[in-house]
């Protein structure tokens, strides 16, 4: 075993993405996760793995459960557990607030105790509120912003502190897509919802006229830049905060006709409202992380094409 990580959210899209790799490449990987929107089937893969170990309970309680099986400084941290649902966070603030934001804090205090080398965090681009100038370089953000959300508010003073802090790191994510991102909420994230429309031949339902933007990255490309930030590959650990997405704007509506085509589905394209509370474009500046030897290595087909892969294998293993 290389060293060991801790990987909070294990069971969620990313952070079991993240977990899986980390034991492909000889770590040892403590992960938490409580399933409050994670799932176990996200972690088949690796569970019954020598070097993983899991610890199912809430990041609030991160100190008590995580303490017993750190036993020397662990190489790096990185914190992914969060209230993921930006609708969930407006009505739910307060716990928002105590798990994004102050859990977060409390686990980047543990992490310097233990002497970790690095504390990576999965900051947003939610922490930008709706701003008009693009594309959104990390300065873009400041205690001046209007958050749209408790979860923007919560992610942005999290990241604060710790893109302070001498071991910290944040990952300011765009919009990330890939296998396992769940399809099944109305908020999941639009590539999962029109990919699984389109394999049913289903109508895709666009929010509004479909002319907003998005800035989408693949799963596989967000795990490499967490490695990097990790100081796992690369000249790394990086310290700071830092934009992760493609630099690439894609409409909503060019999403979906793109998605069709490439799922070879007769689906229709159909409007509906546009979506309370929706910004209207988001673009990432990355300059920053391209200095520290990040370049996304997938473009938006690619990784559609994986995915569609991906999932068609699973749709098939479930009927
Ligand atoms: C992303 C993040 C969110 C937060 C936010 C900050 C995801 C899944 N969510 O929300 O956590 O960080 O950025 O700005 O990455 N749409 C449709 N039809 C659908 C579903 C969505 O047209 O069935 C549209 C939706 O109205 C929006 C766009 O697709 O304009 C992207 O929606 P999303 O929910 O995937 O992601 P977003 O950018 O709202």
């Amino acid at each position: 075993m290389r060293g060991t990580c801790l990987v909070t959210g294990c069971a969620g899209f990313v952070g079991s993405h993240l977990s899986e790799t980390l034991l492909t490449m000889d770590h040892r990987v403590i992960g938490i996760d409580n399933f409050a929107t994670g799932k176990r089937m996200n972690m088949s893969g690796f569970l019954a793995h020598p070097g993983f170990i899991f610890v199912e309970g809430d990041i609030r309680d991160g100190e008590r459960l995580l303490s017993p099986h750190v036993a020397d400084a662990p190489l790096a941290f990185f914190h992914l557990a969060a209230v993921v649902s930006v609708p969930y966070s407006l009505d739910h603030p307060q716990e928002t607030m105590a798990v994004n934001y102050e859990a977060s804090r409390a686990l980047l205090r543990l992490a310097e105790r233990w002497g970790t080398r690095s504390f990576v965090f999965a900051g947003s681009a939610a922490e930008y509120g709706d701003v008009l100038s693009l594309p959104l370089s990390e300065d873009a953000a400041d205690n001046s912003t209007v958050h749209l959300s408790p979860y923007g508010q919560a992610k942005y003073l999290a990241s604060s502190a710790i893109g302070t802090s001498p071991i910290g790191c944040s990952l300011r994510c765009f919009n990330i897509y890939g296998p396992r991102q769940d399809p099944t909420s109305p908020y999941s994230g639009v590539i999962s919802r029109f990919m699984d429309q389109a394999l049913a031949e289903q109508p895709i339902t666009v929010h509004g006229d479909g002319g907003q933007t998005r800035d989408f990255i693949f799963i596989e490309d967000v795990v490499a830049a967490y490695l990097l930030a990790g100081g796992i590959s690369g000249d790394g650990p990086c310290h700071g905060i830092y934009n992760l997405g493609s630099e690439t704007s894609t409409s909503i509506i060019d999403l979906a006709r793109l998605l069709v085509r490439l799922a070879g589905s007769s689906s229709r394209i159909i409007h509906g409202e546009p979506r309370a509370g929706d910004i209207r474009h988001s673009l990432s500046d990355t300059s920053r992380l391209q200095a520290m030897g990040f370049f996304p290595r997938f473009s938006l087909e690619e990784g559609l094409g994986s995915l569609l892969s991906a999932r068609r294998a699973e749709l098939a293993v479930q009927s």
